[in-house]
């Protein structure tokens, strides 16, 4: 088992500026009191990169860039915001009186934010391998994005405190296949983000969130035998399509 955190720490030795990827959906959720810490400590640049941005509305980067500095929102999906960020790079660099070129920028963040992707994006190659499923990159990886910055690919890590299953499944980094308590992830999704799940599966709001599941199943046609709706596969649907960013 490759040693993650030495290497998320070797890349921040390493870099000149780090990149730390936020889920668009779940902004707050995937700060990294650690990395940041690291960083800080390190005294390189740190850039907060929100990515996953064509799963929110326009509205809410606004309200992350006035608290967040320096802030980009990005889509690797969409290919949204690469050149800002190219420029933000470019930018801070100068800033701090960093002239190496190229220049060696890391990427950060939780497990399955999106990292390899968003390097893709940037780079306009598939250079580095991505997954639905999470702790896909196991190394690290060195991509030229162009003449003056060179990207560094990281797995994804989990802050040392950090031991909520329930929201680290939420936000990507337990996946659906290995979830231990599906219907508590659903149920904490449904209070997260108040009628999101329903409207996606057509199925009613109810305070009653175990019904709401039980709905899915009955629409979906997943069924026990003797005819009982299958609560546990109707959950980890329901939490492989959330992962997946088909409900938005
Ligand atoms: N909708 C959407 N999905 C994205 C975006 N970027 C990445 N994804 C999806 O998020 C999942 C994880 O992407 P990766 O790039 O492999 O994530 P990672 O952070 O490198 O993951 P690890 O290497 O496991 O830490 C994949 O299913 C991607 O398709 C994006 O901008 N928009
Ligand atoms: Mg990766």
């Amino acid at each position: 088992m490759p040693n993650f955190w030495k290497i998320v720490n070797d890349t921040i030795h390493e870099a000149d500026i780090l990149l730390l990827l936020l889920d668009a959906r779940l902004v707050e959720e995937t700060r990294h009191e650690e990395i940041e810490e690291k960083v800080r400590e390190e005294g390189k640049v740190l850039i907060y990169v929100v990515t996953k941005s064509d799963l929110v509305k326009k509205e809410s980067a606004e309200k992350w860039k006035r608290k967040l500095h320096p802030c980009v929102f990005v889509s690797a999906k969409e290919r949204l915001g690469t050149t800002i960020l190219r420029e933000t790079i470019l930018m801070e660099a100068k800033r701090k009186g960093i002239v190496r070129e190229p220049l060696i920028v890391g990427v950060l963040g939780y497990p399955n934010v999106g990292k390899s992707s968003l390097i893709n994006a940037l780079s306009g190659r598939s250079a580095a391998s991505t997954s639905i499923l999470s702790g896909h990159t196991r190394g690290s990886q060195k991509i030229r994005m162009d003449n003056r910055i060179t990207i560094l690919d990281t797995p994804g890590v989990i802050p040392m405190g950090d031991k909520d299953r329930v929201k680290q499944t939420i936000i990507g980094t337990v996946d659906f296949t290995k979830s231990k308590a599906p219907d508590m992830v659903c149920m904490e999704l449904m209070r997260m983000f108040p009628g999101k799940i329903e409207r996606y599966y057509g199925v009613e709001a109810s305070d009653d969130k175990e019904k709401t599941i039980e709905d899915v199943a009955i629409k979906g046609k997943m069924m026990k035998k003797g005819g009982f709706p299958d609560i546990d596969r109707a959950a980890r649907k329901i939490i492989k399509d959330w992962q997946s960013g088909k409900i938005k």
